[in-house]
């Protein structure tokens, strides 16, 4: 008997896809890294410079609402929302950054618009830095790509 397994495998080819870049100004110092990150995975990926916009929100906590904003208005087929949340004196850095992940993740599900997920949550300065363009890669390249895969997976789902 002749079966075979149904696979559904989406590709990378960000031509005429158009994204928006959120990236947040709190700790700039990493957050432009992100960007630089994000922005060169998209381009190396096909993606046409004009089909990419910057977003620059205050900080992650801001990134679900503008997110929100950006993915109803019909003007791009995936978003890439970037911050750095670094651990403080406070509890306060676990509020922003939950806020930030748990509203990102409702956006994109209420949306329909993939969100690639590039906020960083880490214990130091140290740390972000590893995971921005140093010995722990890039996240922002990361949720770039995560983004492009998912546009590209729902594209191709809804193409039977
Ligand atoms: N915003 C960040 O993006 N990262 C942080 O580490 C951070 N901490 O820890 O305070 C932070 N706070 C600012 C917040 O995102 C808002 O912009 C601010 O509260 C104004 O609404």
């Amino acid at each position: 008997m002749d079966t075979h397994v149904n696979e559904i495998d989406a590709n990378l080819n960000a031509a005429g896809l158009r994204f928006a870049l959120l990236v947040s100004r709190f700790n700039d110092f990493i957050t432009s890294r992100l960007l630089a990150g994000a922005q060169d995975t998209l381009l190396r990926h096909g993606a046409a410079r004009d089909q990419l916009t910057i977003i620059h929100v205050p900080g992650a906590w801001e990134l679900p609402l503008v997110a929100k904003t950006a993915a109803t208005s019909g003007r791009f087929d995936a978003i890439v929302a970037l911050g750095c949340v670094i651990r403080g004196q406070t509890t306060h850095h676990i509020h922003v950054g939950g806020e930030a992940a748990k509203g990102l993740a409702q956006v994109a599900l209420d949306s329909n618009v993939p969100i690639g997920f590039g906020v960083l949550t880490v214990d130091t300065l140290e740390q972000a830095i590893e995971r921005a363009g140093t010995k722990a890669g890039n996240k922002g390249a990361e949720a770039a790509l995560g983004a492009l895969e998912t546009v590209n997976l729902i594209n191709a789902l809804k193409a039977g």
